[in-house]
């Protein structure tokens, strides 16, 4: 059974997407038009009841949220692939801690900037506030001191190897670092700079951003 993943072009969608390529596990896209509110149309809130993207169906079986989503597959496909939960049960906990820090952490404020900064006009968001950008923007530099203590000590946010932890980075990252330009929030952070310059080179991460555009 195909994998099928809705609303691929979507920043949290392409998580999902890097997991599935990382685990060479085969998969095909619906597209789900978020500028045009495809998301809170009744048949898409059947699969979706909050009205986001993604969701994946697999067979008969739907899931959504794209964290739940990715350990979801590394789990299943635990042997296929590159391994992306930590091979022993204090590898896994620090998986766990790390994409526990990437959300409630790292996330708030990268979405933050994104909708002040790349779109504020879309998806009803309001005129960018620059009190908003400006306590992200310090929040994010608090954060990111922590990861490079944290990576002077291990190429990996988990340790020495590449995990789930790292690839929920991957899309507002690359939308902070590169689509704002704000790649001065890291510059001075040579362990953070190294892990970003690895994590974003992996073909897997290319051949999403190459495939799914993002919708702004
Ligand atoms: N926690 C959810 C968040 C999903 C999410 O916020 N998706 C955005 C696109 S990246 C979305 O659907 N935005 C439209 C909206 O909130 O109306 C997940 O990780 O799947």
């Amino acid at each position: 059974m195909v994998v099928k993943v809705y609303g691929p072009h979507c920043a949290s969608a392409k998580r999902v997407l890097v997991c599935l390529v990382e685990k060479k596990i085969e998969f095909e896209v619906v597209p789900v038009n978020v500028l045009e509110g495809e998301h809170k149309d009744p048949e898409y809130l059947k699969l979706q009841p909050f009205g986001t993207v993604p969701v994946i169906k697999d067979g008969d079986y739907t899931l959504y949220e794209s964290r739940a989503i990715m350990r979801y597959y590394a789990e299943k496909y635990r042997s296929q692939g590159v391994e992306l939960l930590g091979k022993t049960i204090e590898e896994k906990g620090l998986v766990e801690q790390w994409l526990e820090v990437e959300a409630h952490n790292f996330h708030p404020s990268a979405y933050n900037l994104t909708c002040h900064v790349l779109c504020p006009t879309l998806l009803g968001g309001s005129s960018p506030d620059p009190k908003v950008i400006e306590e992200s923007e310090a929040k994010l530099v608090k954060v990111f001191n922590i990861y490079e203590e944290r990576l002077s000590k291990n190429k990996y946010l988990a340790g020495d190897f590449f995990s789930l932890a790292d690839i929920s980075h991957l899309p507002f990252m690359d939308y902070v670092v590169n689509n704002m330009g704000k790649d001065y929030l890291i510059k001075d952070k040579k362990h953070v700079s190294a892990w970003w310059n690895d994590i974003s080179s992996r073909p897997s991460w290319n051949k999403v951003l190459e495939l799914y555009k993002p919708p702004i």
